[in-house]
């Protein structure tokens, strides 16, 4: 299949340019013509061009300059590059700088014809290939950082907040929810992905802002005396804004809990134990998340002080069978219950036998599928479900 390209064409040579000319023109393109490099970029500022065909040698601005200032602008753009003097140095810069073909005069007329079909062929794939992206949603997988950040940022507008209930047991009741980030941009599946991006991008302190507004707006639809477990990034705690008064979730940290992951170290943190003194003057509960995943270390433990700790999915499924799993619950829910006066959530839970098992070792908060999925603000949680 062939299509009509546009093509730049730049040679000084009044006769050469009007012989390459007519040569494309009966490929079937657009030819725009210019005798000078500084011209010719004039020209690329006001339109888009499929290919660029130019000669070396040319006063004011030669070949392969021309070629690296359109490499500044355009990384895309296929350029020939013909000379009548050709040198070991202009082709090896002319690499550099991403040229697509290299042709020495006389140019063989079969040849150019190719490699201009070629690059145009290729030049057009490349645009394909980004509305693919496009129509996909795949473009958050893209390594291009400019478009990585767009992405983001269209991403960043579209979460949304689910929340899953933390229920007691004995009092067969929600007793808190844990807000979950949602992804409502299928170029970002999940909060993984988003997360990445933003790790990536140095952005996790406008994530964090962002989920800690969204939380504080759904908070109005709480029953009284419910908590709200708010997942932190460490990177948070680095971000003035959560210290902030005025800050969204600073007018409810009375009834917030934030989530400190045990799967990140908490050390790098310059002056940890006054930030959290200021989170703890300011109202708010910490807890330990996904414990007995994380740094086997007792850092986070012992600098957080949490009110709360999270045993880890992994500790928690399949313990009904577990001797292992049943031994090592059994011995923390007391300790940190009498000693050091921190509560035992158990998250992950999934099935009614792992749910009675918790219960017998004395683990009576519970989170996890058995009860409720994590939904738009507030599901319920059942407490009749059986095996899962
Ligand atoms: O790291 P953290 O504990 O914050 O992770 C919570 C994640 O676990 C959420 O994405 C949530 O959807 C998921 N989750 C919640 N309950 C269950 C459960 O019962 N089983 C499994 N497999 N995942 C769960
Ligand atoms: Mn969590």
């Amino acid at each position: 299949m062939t299509f009509g390209g546009r093509i730049l064409l730049v040679d000084d040579d009044d006769g050469f340019r009007s012989a390459y000319a007519r040569v494309i023109r009966g490929m079937g393109h657009d030819v725009e013509a210019a005798a000078r490099g500084p011209q010719a970029l004039g020209l690329l500022e006001t339109r888009s061009f499929d290919l660029v065909i130019s000669d070396i040698s040319m006063p004011e601005m030669d070949g392969v300059e021309f070629l690296r200032r359109i490499r500044q602008r355009d990384a895309d753009v296929p350029v020939i590059l013909v000379t009548g003097a050709p040198t070991f140095d202009s082709a090896v810069r002319s690499i550099e700088h991403g040229v697509f073909r290299y042709f020495t005069k006389p140019v063989d007329r079969d040849a150019f014809a190719d490699a201009v079909k070629r690059a145009l062929s290729l030049h057009r794939l490349a645009r394909l290939k980004r509305e693919a992206l496009e129509v996909t949603g795949l473009s958050g997988a893209t390594n291009d950082r400019e478009a990585l950040s767009r992405s983001f940022d269209a991403a960043l507008g579209k979460i949304w907040m689910a929340f899953q209930p933390i229920v007691s047991l004995r009092e067969r009741r929600a007793f808190a929810f844990e807000a979950l980030m949602r992804s409502g941009d299928p170029a970002f599946p999940g909060p993984m992905e988003i997360l990445g991006a933003a790790e990536r991008l140095g952005r996790l302190s406008p994530l964090g802002r962002s989920l800690r507004r969204l939380v504080a707006a759904a908070a109005p639809g709480l029953s009284d005396g419910t908590l709200l477990f708010v997942n932190a990034h460490p990177a948070d705690l680095d971000d003035d804004e959560l210290y902030a008064a005025d800050a969204p979730l600073s007018a409810i940290a009375g009834r917030v809990v934030l989530e400190i992951t045990e799967r990140a170290s908490v050390e790098h943190i310059r002056d940890l134990d006054a930030r959290i003194g200021r989170l703890r003057s300011l109202g708010y509960r910490l807890a330990v998340d996904d414990l007995g995943a994380g740094y086997a270390g007792l850092t986070t433990l012992t600098r957080l002080s949490p009110e709360f700790v999270k045993l880890d999915a992994a500790l928690v499924q399949g313990i009904h069978a577990s001797q292992g799993k049943q031994s090592v619950v059994r011995a923390i829910v007391p300790l940190c219950r009498d000693e050091l006066s921190m509560r035992v959530i158990a998250e992950g839970v999934e099935r009614f036998d792992d749910r009675e098992t918790l219960a017998g070792l004395g683990c009576d908060l519970l989170q996890g599928f058995l009860f409720a999925r994590p939904a738009p603000p507030f599901p319920r949680a059942r407490f009749d479900a059986l095996e899962a």
